[in-house]
Parts: structure tokens; sequence; C-alpha cells
């Protein structure tokens, strides 16, 4: 008779090494693409400072895509997650739990894999609903545990190796005494993973790829939803600046030449157009069509010299996103508006109203709002 301290036993055929194998086969690279394009988003909005001239203004669609790519294959790895954990989670009840040092560690070095990698997946789904029920800030946290589940994964393959080889195909003949075909239950349970993936991805997908947008059904935000047929991330009334009154606005451009704009004269000047997304950290992404006023012609009429940086200032007084810059090829290329209209008409106060930037390839968090000023940083 078993003794009631004595933990379960399973006795379920799916909760063995070749159902976590194979669906790790899908885990694995939904993480290898989240992670890499993370880092890419990060690079882009935090830019180290030698490199950040040399980040490339083309294609108009870079950010677009590796931004969406993040959230699909993140919100992909919920499902994927979820199997995988049902499959392994017996060994939480193993006999004795620690055998032996290196047991204890690898014991150890799982528990951390599975609670950053819940942790991840969580507060990246939440971002999406900039939703933040947490003390911490999301981005430097985020962007840490990242790399903590990253090295317990790396470490965790390694260490898993000989069973992922044993039982990488369907062919592979499984050493360990596992029934080496796939039986009807296992391809009934894979199939399952993978319906529910496909329709995670399907019903989210759609808020950062537009052709897809009408079966976005489960994304927080619809790509059509806004004032002007594109979202809005920060309200002028959330952001403290309201409605700026034409009359009082000025554009101020500092560098060899300082000058002073009113928005009369900003509109006088040559404008141009622009087809541009807006990709927003947050998961969405909408192509819309600007026109305004080039940066370049700006920086040639203040005098800035051919490799300037420049720093774009917000009139908003307090937030995250009120500055940004825009690196050597960004700020020289004929793309980069400040903007005047979008989609056919004035800019809103919350699309940033009387002027906005708008550059390609470049995160929708640096597309600054409610432009003041432009400093040329040699
Ligand atoms: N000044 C200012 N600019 C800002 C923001 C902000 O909070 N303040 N939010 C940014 C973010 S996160 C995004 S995604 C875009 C969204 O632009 P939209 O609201 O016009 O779609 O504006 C960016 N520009
Ligand atoms: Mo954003």
């Amino acid at each position: 008779m078993r003794s009631r301290l004595l933990p379960p036993r399973f006795t379920g055929g799916l909760h063995d090494a070749r159902t976590a194998t194979a669906i790790g086969r899908w885990l694995g690279p939904a993480f290898a693409v989240c992670f890499v394009t993370g880092l890419i988003s990060h690079f882009l909005q935090h830019p180290p400072r030698w490199p950040a001239d040399g980040i490339p203004s083309r294609p108009v669609w870079g950010y677009r895509l590796t931004q969406g790519l993040h959230v699909a294959s993140g919100i992909a790895a919920i499902p994927l997650l979820m199997a995988k954990l049902w499959a392994v989670y017996p060994r939480l009840f193993t006999w004795p739990p620690v055998r032996s040092v290196w047991h204890g560690l690898e014991r150890l070095s799982v528990a951390l894999l599975v609670a950053g990698a819940v942790f991840e997946v969580a507060t990246g789904l939440l971002n999406t609903a900039q939703w933040y029920p947490w003390p911490f800030s999301f981005v430097p946290v985020h962007y840490a545990v990242a790399w903590l589940v990253t090295g317990a994964l790396i470490l965790h393959i390694a260490v898993k190796a000989p069973q992922i080889r044993d039982h990488w195909s369907r062919r592979s003949p499984g050493t360990l005494a596992l029934p080496a075909a796939d039986g009807p239950d296992r391809r009934s349970l894979l199939t399952a993973v993978a319906a529910a993936t496909g329709a995670v991805t399907l019903t989210t997908v759609g808020q950062s790829f537009t052709p897809l947008k009408d079966l976005a059904l489960l994304a927080p935000r619809s790509p059509d939803h806004g004032p002007q047929g594109l979202p809005v991330n920060r309200t002028a009334a959330a952001a403290a600046v309201g409605t700026i009154p034409p009359e009082q606005y000025r554009l101020t451009v500092t560098g060899p030449r300082s000058f002073t704009l009113t928005l009369d004269e900003l509109r006088a000047l040559p404008q141009h157009e622009a087809r541009l997304p807006i990709a927003c950290v947050e998961g969405w992404s909408r192509t819309a069509h600007w026109t305004g006023v080039r940066v370049a012609d700006l920086l040639e009429r203040v005098n800035a010299p051919a490799h300037a940086r420049v720093r774009v200032v917000s009139l908003q007084t307090r937030g995250g996103y009120r500055v940004s810059e825009l690196g050597r090829e960004h700020a020289h290329d004929p793309l980069t508006l400040l903007a005047l209209t979008l989609n056919g008409g004035e800019l809103t106060p919350d699309h940033g109203y009387p002027v906005r930037l708008i550059a390609p390839n470049r995160p929708g968090a640096l597309q600054t709002k409610w432009v003041g000023r432009l400093e040329v940083l040699s």
C-alpha cells in the first residue's frame, strides 16, 4: 500500500520525453524568434552611442516586421508553453527530489526557465493590453528576464540533448523504452496543440499584419479603430498637452543658424508625402498617408553638418516618449517628415496636432507627437 506521503504516480503515456521533445521543436523556435526580434527592438529604442548612426532607415517596414514577429511569436508561445508544462509537470513529483548536486542544479535551472518563461509571456501579453498590474517598470525587467530565460533555455537544451536526439524525428528509435512509434493519442495531442497555436495566431496577428485584421478577434486593438483611421496610444489629454492653439504654436530648430517658424510658415514650406506605418511597441501596426516638411530641408536651413543627428522634443512636458533622437540615416532620409496631415486631413490632437514626427523603419514610440523643437546634435 502506498503511504500518503508518497508523491502521485502518473500512468498517462503522454507525459514523456517524446511529447516534450515534439512540443519543444515548436516552442524553441518561437522563443528564438521572440528573443532576437526583442533584442532588435530594444537596440532600436535604446541604441548604444557608437552604432546609433548606422541604424538604417530602410526598409520602411523593417520595424513593423520585427515587432509584428515579436508579438506573434510571443503569443504563439503561450499555448505551446502550456502544452509543454502539461507534458512535463509530473516531474515536479520526482522522488527523491534531488539525487545529487548536479541534479539539484539542473532542477534549479529548469525552475528558473519555467518561472522566467511564464513571466515573459505573461508580462508581454499584458503589455499588448497596456495593463501594468505590477510595481516595476515593464521594459527593463522584460528585457533582463529575456536574457535569463535564454541562458537557462540553452543550458536546458544542452542537458537534454541526448533525449532530444532520441526523440527528434518520428523514426527515432527511442532508447528509453518508450513507445517508438507515435500512437494516435500523441498525434491527437500534437494536432490539438498545433490547432490552438494556429488559432491564437490567426485571431491576433491582424493587429500588425493588416490583411488579416478582420480575423483579429482576440487582439486588444483593431488597426482600424481610432481617429483618422489610426489607433492612438497616448491621447492629447493623457499627455496633458490638450489642443495647442495654432496661433501660439512655434517650431524652434537649434543649430549653427537657429530659427523659429510659426505654423503658417511651416505650412508655406515645400510639403512632401510619405506612406509610412506606425509600428507600436505594444503590438499594433498601421500604415498611413502623411504629408509635411522634410526634416532634411530644415537641417539644410539651419546649416547642420552632413552627419548631424537630431533630437526631437515634444511640447509634452512629462512622460517617457516626449523626446527622441534621429540618427544620421533617419535625419537625412527624404521620407522623414514633420507631418502636418494624416490620411488627407489636418492631424487631430491625439495624433500630435499641429506637428508630429514620422520616419521610416522606426519604433512607434519614437514617432514623437506635438513636436516643438528640433536640436541639431554634432
Ligand atoms: N510626445 C509623445 N509622442 C508619442 C507618444 C507619447 O506618449 N508622447 N507615444 C508614442 C507611441 S508609443 C506611439 S505607438 C505613437 C502612436 O502614434 P499615434 O497615437 O498617432 O498613432 O506615438 C508616439 N509618440
Ligand atoms: Mo507605442
